[in-house]
């Protein structure tokens, strides 16, 4: 009897820890690129470029022949906690090569995008993302690389945002670099050389957490117009700019109050000769993709998703790779969540001994707080951990025993998220002494930081929990 009981409890042990183990296994083919037809949002192939690596977070995706067979290639850029590799693909999703576009240590992340530098050399373009600085590097179709440059100041860790098109009318393509995170939004444009030509503010925007930025002739006039639009942070507004800056149209790709930022990407995608913009949620969207003419008119399918449930943005690229008349959608996973890692693009660490909260997003540090965590009868749990639930406002209560001077019942509690059991960041507004330890586990903010804090945190987010002093 003892031994079926011991047998019985084994069980109940084993098994949460088999379903995890099924569900890791699920997670461990790393984030995918998904080729789809835009007039169907049929899935016609879907590959995994980084099977196998358990700390990516993301990638990027473009497209370009860049060998004889005049077939589109695809490719890959690794993102952040990946060596900066850039991987080709083909049409099917068959591997063809990879190079290393910055040291091998730089594994902040990095952005691509393509060129054609004359008829016959293509050429593929990098960038770093956010935490990472703003060296664009050109590489020939084999990986050498052509030039680079710095478009902003080189100590500044904000990334930046490329593409290309021939934004003079010249019959030349210019790169065109857009700025990163936390900085004003520019424009800057440079020659197929690396030279620089002229830059524009984006002055009717105030987007200060990243553009990205699209080359495309969407009106037919020979000249790509230069397309822009948030990265995060901002209504989801794409704004159609000529070489000189001036703005030509804008329109909202997605719902207002949407703020996980826009990814663009063009092609004829159905077959009327009139380029689309191509629209992908950023970060923190479902896979959300939308295609809009010139005057922001809505075609196809608005409810288009490459993933049913996937939250984490999209890199998308578009191009007939398999030579049939008909454009493909190439969609790559931006912000990969994996559960073994903890190096998601947002992440709060909590020092116990400081009595400090931080927000960073790609490890910039976004925000501080003074806080209050649990008093030594009742310490905050020091390790890992991740968002789990949000509540904006709940009721909390906690009986020890009669009378005793601990029990607490606490209505309306603001701004609550659960990181661990009923551990969880939280307003508070019984007390004054923040930089103290008070609560019983909990980490209190006060009111206006819980709201901030709330509001930028997403679910699934990493929290760490240490002591900077032991
Ligand atoms: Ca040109
Ligand atoms: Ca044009
Ligand atoms: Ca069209
Ligand atoms: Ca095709």
């Amino acid at each position: 009897m003892k031994k079926i009981l011991i047998t019985i409890f084994a069980l109940i042990l084993l098994l949460p820890n088999s379903l995890l183990a099924a569900e890791e296994t699920a997670i461990d083919k790393g984030p995918s690129i998904r080729i789809l037809n835009p007039l169907t949002a049929e899935v016609e192939k879907e590959f995994f470029p980084f099977e196998g690596s358990t700390t990516i977070t993301g990638l990027s995706v473009a497209t370009v022949n860049l060998n004889t067979d005049s077939y589109p290639e695809i490719i890959v850029g690794a993102g952040a906690g990946e060596k900066p590799l850039v991987k080709i693909f083909d049409y099917k999703g068959v591997f063809l090569s990879q190079f290393l576009a910055y040291s091998e240590d730089m594994t902040t992340g990095i952005r691509v995008s393509s060129i054609m530098l004359s008829s016959n050399k293509p050429a593929i373009i990098t960038a770093p993302i956010e935490g990472g600085n703003s060296q664009i590097r050109v590489f020939d179709s084999s990986g050498k690389l052509l030039f680079d440059f710095f478009a902003f100041d080189e100590n500044l860790l904000s990334g930046a945002t490329i593409s290309a098109g021939d934004v003079n009318g010249d019959g030349a393509n210019e790169i065109i670099v857009g700025s990163g995170y936390r900085m004003a939004p520019i424009v800057k444009i440079y020659a197929n050389t690396g030279h620089f030509l002229k830059q524009f503010s984006v002055i009717d925007s105030k987007f200060d957490s990243g553009i990205n930025v699209l080359g495309s002739d969407i009106n037919n006039d020979g000249k790509a117009e230069i397309l822009i639009s948030p990265q995060m942070n901002f209504p989801p507004e794409v704004s159609i700019y000529d070489f000189n800056g001036n703005l030509l149209n804008s329109f909202l790709a997605y719902n207002q109050n949407f703020n996980g930022g826009v990814n663009l990407s063009s092609a004829d995608v159905d077959n009327d000769e009139n380029i689309e913009i191509i629209t992908g949620a950023g970060l923190s969207g479902g896979a959300h993709i939308r295609f809009y003419n010139y005057q922001g008119i809505n075609k196809l399918d608005p409810k288009f998703f490459a993933y049913p449930d996937f939250r984490g943005g999209l890199s998308v690229s578009a191009a007939d790779i398999d030579k049939d008349g008909q454009v493909e959608i190439i969609v790559a996973m931006l912000n990969y969540f994996n559960n073994k890692n903890y190096q998601a693009y947002k992440t709060i660490k909590i020092d116990l001994s400081k009595q400090k909260l931080y927000a960073y997003f790609r490890g910039l540090l976004e925000n501080e707080f003074i806080i209050s965590t649990g008093r030594w009868k009742y310490p905050t749990p020091e390790g890992s951990f991740k968002i789990l639930s949000k509540f904006l406002k709940t009721d909390m209560a906690r009986d020890y025993g009669p009378d005793n001077p601990d029990n607490y019942n606490l209505p309306n509690v603001p701004h609550v998220m659960y990181f661990y059991r009923d551990y969880a960041i939280h307003g508070a507004y019984w007390h004054w002494r923040f930089g103290t330890r008070v609560s019983h586990g909990c980490v209190n903010l006060k009111l206006k930081d819980a709201k901030w804090l709330y509001e930028w945190s997403d679910m699934g987010i990493p929290v760490i929990i240490y002591s900077s002093k032991k």
